[in-house]
């Protein structure tokens, strides 16, 4: 089983997205292990965005990151990085594809409603500047043999 992480961004919030964003992951048959709301600080945002820090879209990144309450979550499941990539979808959600969540619920780049790790390697990173090991649930449910076949 995989972690991930996955974080519902100001504007997702403020569009009243947080509900449809988390629905689309449980049906999918993902697990939540953690979850909170939180305002971004801007060193957080900094060091959460370090990869950027040289590109010219960095500082309008920070503070679009920090302009309000996020919904950070980890989601664990089989191939957990790559399946929520896809259903986030591309980047850039005017280029998004239709059914994903960036391609249904955005048009511009600096305003893209959700983030989700890119490789196992983020996610750990990710998951650890957002969460203490103690906030993160390891439980069963069973439903999982319905949506596994082993
Ligand atoms: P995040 O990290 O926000 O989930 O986005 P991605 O993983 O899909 O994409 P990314 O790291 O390449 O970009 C991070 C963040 O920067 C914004 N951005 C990106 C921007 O404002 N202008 C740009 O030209 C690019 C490439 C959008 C996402």
């Amino acid at each position: 089983m995989e972690r991930t992480f996955v974080m519902v961004k100001p504007d997702g919030v403020q569009r009243g997205l947080v509900g449809e964003i988390i629905s689309r992951l449980e049906r999918k048959g993902l697990k939540i292990v953690a979850i909170k709301m939180l305002k971004i600080t801007e060193e957080m945002a900094k060091r959460h965005y370090e990869e950027h820090k040289s590109k010219q879209f960095f500082s309008s990144l920070v503070s679009y990151i920090t302009s309000g309450p996020v919904v950070a979550m980890v989601v664990e499941g089989n191939n957990a990085v790559k399946v929520v990539r896809k259903l986030v979808g591309a980047t850039n959600p005017s280029e998004a594809e239709p059914g994903t969540i960036r391609g249904d619920f955005g048009l511009d780049v600096g305003r893209n409603v959700v983030h989700a790790s890119d490789s196992l390697a983020s996610a750990e990173r990710e998951i650890g500047l957002f969460f203490t090991p103690d906030e993160i649930l390891s439980y069963e449910r069973e439903v999982d043999r319905w949506i596994y076949e082993r």
